[in-house]
């Protein structure tokens, strides 16, 4: 069976990922529509050798649609996701929209894709920082449990958009040729301040919540609870751009409600879908952004025990956000879906 098939914010950093991987999966499109913003409408975007013509998205360019996956910000899938639900579409989404809704499963395939079968209409797709951590945590939780999590990140300029990749670079630039770096994007566009992210790190990624963290912050603390299924894991944040362009690296601090055997935790890593363990200080290996972009998996290294309690581990995980983080783990849901209705 064929599919018809939306992109929302088809011209966006995300968007563009996923329309790559629809054609790197060979995914059994019937029809494609690319569709965006007023003024991204009239784009030309390349699939399987067929040029495409972006168009402004609206209630009626959802007539026919199957699966419709959204990437164009919180606004447009609370505006245009239930035009396409109505019209009989299950519909993908990639913004903080409706993740919190105790009606929308919120999915990340290798952790709980059987809850994939309780949407109605809308199934959301994680934060990247959370998608990475939680997959490569599921392991652990199945065999030994999960008690706490302590995370610091380290976050590529990408998950804030393009005009932060080009910020980035431009600065880079500036600062290089002894010229004002003018920051214009970082660290949240909305706000009226911004920092300098050439050469810094900035502990502020979204805006402030009235506790003290960032919704960045609280998106890893409530998204995981909510996939891993356990309400009871304590989970503490600390999220920080840094100035790379594609992937996520996390410091993860996990305790664990049982002892467990450091070679078992690397035996279960390894035989995980989607992990790729790349642990082997003799040699200096470990993950690296550098060699996580561009690629679907998440990678973990830097295993070691907690030297004050037995049942702390520490690692170190790395992902591209923009794949594994976004587009990815759409398209392996989108791809579940399409298998479920062969
Ligand atoms: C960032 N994690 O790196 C964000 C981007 O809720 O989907 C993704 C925001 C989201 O800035």
């Amino acid at each position: 069976k064929l599919f018809n098939v939306a992109v929302v914010g088809a011209t966006g950093a995300v968007g563009e990922q996923i329309i790559g991987l629809l054609e790197k999966r060979n995914f059994p499109i019937g029809e494609l529509k690319l569709l965006s913003s007023a003024r991204s409408a009239g784009t030309k975007i390349m699939f399987k050798g067929q040029e495409h013509t972006v168009e402004e998205a609206t209630p009626d360019s959802f007539n026919g649609i199957e699966i419709a996956l959204f990437s164009a910000g919180g606004d447009v899938t609370k505006s245009l996701a239930p035009h396409a639900i109505e019209r009989g579409a299950v519909c993908i989404d990639n913004t903080n929209a409706y993740r919190m809704d105790p009606n929308t499963p919120l999915v990340v395939p290798e952790v709980n894709i059987d809850k994939v079968s309780e949407h109605n209409g809308l199934i959301a797709n994680p934060n990247c920082s959370t998608i990475q951590m939680v997959a490569a945590l599921k392991p652990l939780q199945d065999r030994y449990g999960i008690a706490r999590i302590i995370v610091s990140t380290y976050q590529a300029v990408s998950g804030a958009g393009s005009r932060a990749i080009d910020e980035m670079l431009r600065q880079t630039r500036e600062s290089l040729s002894g010229n004002d770096l003018n920051p214009d994007i970082l660290p949240v566009g909305s706000l009226p301040v911004k920092h300098q992210i050439a050469f810094n790190a900035i502990p502020q990624i979204d805006k402030f919540t009235d506790n003290g963290y960032t919704l960045e912050e609280m998106k890893m603390v409530r998204e995981t609870k909510k996939i891993m299924g356990d309400e009871s894991i304590d989970v503490t944040a600390t999220c920080v751009r840094i100035p790379v362009v594609y992937g996520h690296s996390e410091s993860v601090y996990v305790e664990l409600k049982n002892d467990y055997d450091l070679e078992d935790v690397k035996n279960l890593l390894s035989d995980a879908p989607g992990i790729t363990l790349v642990d082997d200080p003799a040699n200096q290996l470990y993950p690296l952004a550098t060699e996580a972009a561009g690629k679907p998996d998440v990678f973990v290294g830097r295993l070691r025990r907690d030297l004050g309690s037995d049942r702390g581990l520490n690692m170190w995980i790395v992902s591209d956000n923009l794949l594994k983080g976004a587009a990815w783990n759409a398209v392996q849901i989108a791809e579940y879906i399409a298998l479920q209705k062969k």
